[in-house]
This record gives C-alpha cells, sequence and structure tokens, in this order.
C-alpha cells in the first residue's frame, strides 16, 4: 500500500479555523523543499525552528509567515527527514502551504503513512505505534496516561525480555540436540520445565498488568432499571441533563434503550435508559425487555430505581446483578412516603430531591471501580495483542506439557519456534504481512 522512495506531505492539525496549523513533511528531499518554499539559499539548522516566509512556487508571491522546524534523519519522528510547518490558521493557508509543497514534488500523505515510515525505519515497534493511535482515540485523561506507557516502550521492554529468554532457552536447547548422542536426562528436563513455566508465568504477569480495551474508563457502564413508571427516563434526563429520553405516565413507554455518554469525576460513563421490567404480551415490549437483560449483564453498575420498593425488584432478579455494583433508589418522595435508609436512596426527579447525595454515590463508585482497574495495571494493550498473547501463553504451556510427558526435545522446540512467530507478530511483524496494511489504514491523515 505504502511506497518509501518519495516525499510525503499531510496537515496534522484538524482543518477548519484555529490560531494554528501544523503541516508535515517527510522524505530524502526535505531539505531541497524547504530551500524552494522559503526562497531560501541556505540549509535549515538541524533541531531549529526558523521564522520565513513561505511563497507560492508559480508566481512568488508571499502566502505565510511561518515557523519551520527541521528534523535531521535519522532524529525525527518518522527516521527521516522531517520539517514542521507551523502556519497561521485557517483553511486557505494550508491549502496552498500544501500546493507548494506538491508542486516540489511533495504528494500527500496517506492515513498513518508518517507513522508507518516511523515503523519501517525502525523508530517504533508495532506495539508503539498502536499505543500512537490508540492515544489520538482517548477520551480521559488515565487511558491517555497508560497509552503513553505503551508508546514510550514499557510493554515492549517487558515482552522482549520474555522472547529474549525463549530464545536463549531455545538456543541452548539447539545446541543440546546437536551434541546429545542418548537421552535427554531427567534433572535437565526438570530444569526446561523450570524455565518455560517461569516464561509461563510471565506473559500471564503481562496480561494481568495490562489495561485491556474492554477495562479502559471510557467503557464503564451504567444501566438504569426498574419497573414501568418507576421513573427510569426521568433519572435518566436528569443525570443527563438533556431531554433524550421520552418521558410519559403510560407504562412502557420506552422500548429501545437509550443511551448517553456523561462525564462523571475523571471518567467518561455510558448511562442506559431501558425498557421496565414486567411481564406483558406485547412482543415489541418483550423484544426491549430482552434488551434491558442484555444491558444488566454488560454494565458494571446498575441503578434499580422503583416508585417504593427497589428493593423487591433487586430480590426479583437477585441472580442476574453477580458481581455487579447495584444502587437501590427509591422515586417519587414528593408524593411517597419514604426516607433513605438501610443504603436505599429515596429520591425526586420531579424536585431533585436527594439528587446530590445520589449523584455522589454514583460518582465514587465509578472511581473506585476505574481507579481499582488502573491501580494493577502498567500500560493498555488492544485486542490484538491481548490475543497473541494469550495465544503465546498457551503455545508455551503446550510445549512445556508435551516436554513433560513425552522427554522429546525435538517436539518441544519445533513448537517454541511457532511462539516465537507469536512474539514477532506481536513486536515486529514482518513488513509483508497484511496486519501491518490493517492497522496503519486505521490511522488518521497526518499521523
Ligand atoms: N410525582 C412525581 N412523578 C414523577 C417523578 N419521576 C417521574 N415521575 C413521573 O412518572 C411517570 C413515569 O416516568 P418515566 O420517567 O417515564 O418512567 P419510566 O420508568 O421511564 O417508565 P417506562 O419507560 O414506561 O418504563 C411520568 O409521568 C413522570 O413525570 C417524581 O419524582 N415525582
Ligand atoms: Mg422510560
Amino acid at each position: 500500500m505504502y511506497v518509501f522512495n518519495d516525499d510525503i506531505v499531510a496537515l496534522a492539525t484538524l482543518p477548519g479555523k484555529s490560531a494554528l496549523n501544523v503541516i508535515r513533511v517527510s522524505g530524502k528531499n526535505v531539505i531541497k523543499i524547504y530551500r524552494a518554499i522559503t526562497l531560501s539559499s541556505k540549509k535549515p539548522r538541524a533541531n531549529f525552528a526558523h521564522v520565513s516566509c513561505i511563497y507560492n512556487q508559480s508566481d512568488k508571491k508571499q502566502i505565510d509567515y511561518s515557523l519551520l522546524t527541521y528534523f535531521k534523519a535519522p532524529k525525527s519522528y518518522t527516521g527521516e527527514d522531517v520539517l514542521e510547518i507551523s502556519t497561521h490558521g485557517g483553511n486557505i493557508i494550508v491549502k496552498q502551504v500544501i500546493e507548494s509543497l506538491i508542486s516540489k514534488g511533495a504528494r500527500q500523505a496517506l492515513p498513518g503513512e508518517f507513522t508507518y515510515r516511523a515503523y519501517i525505519n525502525g523508530k517504533i515497534d508495532l506495539l508503539q505505534a498502536e499505543g500512537i493511535a490508540a492515544i489520538v482515540e482517548a477520551n480521559n485523561n488515565i487511558d491517555s496516561y497508560y497509552h503513553l506507557n505503551t508508546i514510550n516502550g514499557t510493554l515492549t521492554k517487558e515482552v522482549q525480555k520474555n522472547k529474549d529468554s525463549l530464545m536463549s532457552l531455545m538456543t541452548v536447547a539447539e545446541h543440546e540436540l546437536d551434541f546429545l548422542d542418548s537421552e535427554i536426562e531427567k534433572k535437565e528436563l526438570q530444569e526446561y520445565n523450570k524455565s518455560l513455566n517461569k516464561l509461563y508465568l510471565h506473559t500471564k504477569k503481562i496480561i494481568k498488568k495490562s489495561l485491556s480495551s474492554e477495562q479502559q474508563s471510557g467503557n464503564l457502564q451504567v444501566a438504569i432499571i426498574g419497573r414501568p413508571n418507576a421513573g427510569k427516563s426521568s433519572l435518566f434526563n436528569l443525570l443527563t441533563g438533556h431531554q433524550k429520553s421520552i418521558i410519559t405516565n403510560i407504562k412502557g413507554t420506552t422500548r429501545d434503550p437509550v443511551e448517553s455518554n456523561i462525564d462523571i469525576g475523571n471518567h467518561e460513563v455510558k448511562i442506559i435508559d431501558t425498557a421496565g421490567l414486567r411481564t406483558t404480551k406485547d412482543v415489541v415490549e418483550i423484544k426491549g425487555i430482552e434488551k434491558t437483560f442484555a444491558h444488566i449483564e454488560e454494565a458494571q453498575i446498575i441503578i434499580i430505581i422503583d416508585e417504593k420498593n427497589a428493593s423487591q425488584t433487586y430480590l426479583a432478579n437477585k441472580n442476574k446483578f453477580k458481581q455487579k455494583s447495584v444502587i437501590l433508589v427509591n422515586n417519587k418522595n414528593d408524593i411517597n412516603n419514604h426516607k433513605q435508609k438501610n443504603g436505599v436512596f429515596s429520591i425526586s426527579c420531579k424536585k431533585k430531591n436527594g439528587f446530590n447525595s445520589l449523584l455522589t454515590h454514583l460518582s465514587t463508585l465509578c472511581n473506585q471501580k476505574v481507579d481499582r482497574v488502573y491501580k494493577e495495571s502498567s500500560f493498555s494493550i488492544n485486542v490484538r495483542q491481548k490475543s497473541l498473547l494469550q495465544k503465546i501463553c498457551r503455545g508455551i504451556n503446550k510445549a512445556n506439557k508435551g516436554l513433560e510427558t513425552t522427554g522429546d526435545l525435538t517436539i518441544c522446540l519445533s513448537s517454541l519456534y511457532g511462539v516465537l512467530d507469536l512474539y514477532n507478530e506481536l513486536i515486529r511483524p514482518d513488513a509483508k504481512n497484511k496486519i501491518i496494511n490493517e492497522i496503519f489504514k486505521g490511522f488518521c491523515v497526518g499521523k
């Protein structure tokens, strides 16, 4: 998909009205391009910001007064010569500067092409590249922090350490097989088993220490459930601050779940309003209730709301709430006679009575849930990385078990070559591997 022997250009910031825009150029002819667009005979100084006019190439008219930073290969993002041009904001200047660069031989970069060049030139590995893609998508400061750890190479270091141990073990085994003329001794066999088991446990530890995609706090979900007319939609609208859910006094108003993301504490949390739970013959409502149960399963926090007796709804569905945090809320305390007791909140969505104390409790719970996950983690991993690490674990375990039962080092070694391939696929797959194109295709242009 990508080619390397040319110069690429792209806007690295979002198009539109802004104070500044940053345009990136990477390739072999960056110095030549710099001279042409600034009409300068001098070479730019490496790692230095130059203030200069940029000129249109056809009529030599001034386009902008910009800041141009030159990074000399290999000490740049891509490992090639790179020029970063900070222009004034707006679309017109950007368009003209890019036209000027293209007229001097650069071409518009494809999505992810800068990071791809960084990968190919050995500036980063695939784990780091994926960290870069993830940090752009992060929607809170904590996720962002863990992606940064991945970008900085913390995950790579851990994985590489394991890969190196595996390789030394395999080298010793190869050597042994070259000189072995009788069966491998039991004691030696035990040593191999011990080392493989250590490797297995280390890999498991990496998975355990990682913040997987599904644990990232953007995915913390809070489902509001309860009987029809309990006030689920009223509470949903109150929490989200919008009138997104329809509220009526007709039982069974909400059929399809309604979702909205809100900030609670440091985290983005998804709030879900659901269809009321009751026995009904209405086919549409039954479908809605099925969806409610699916959301109960997915959510980490469940708010059970009722007019008078939220505990009853809880007890009727108790087995569905295993490993969930449940908040019980009795609503409509403006017309019903109940007070907050035994941990059951008493509120009125209509009058907003008791709402603040419920919100404080919800926010503490969200923080606790998220913080616990984060405290146990060191870096983020995505679905691809997690699945490969799990395959590595299985591969090591299989090789180890096989050696234990057969004592055949040759067979064990051939399984370990398979594990080594998985490590390579994880850190730095062959440039021809189609997974690479798939990953970089998902980046934005200019990254
Ligand atoms: N008096 C009073 N009425 C309320 C309160 N909260 C909600 N209501 C009313 O109760 C009725 C039902 O509210 P909804 O929020 O639609 O209830 P729901 O649980 O979403 O109902 P379904 O979608 O049918 O399951 C509406 O008429 C609301 O105005 C409250 O705190 N006090
Ligand atoms: Mg509703």
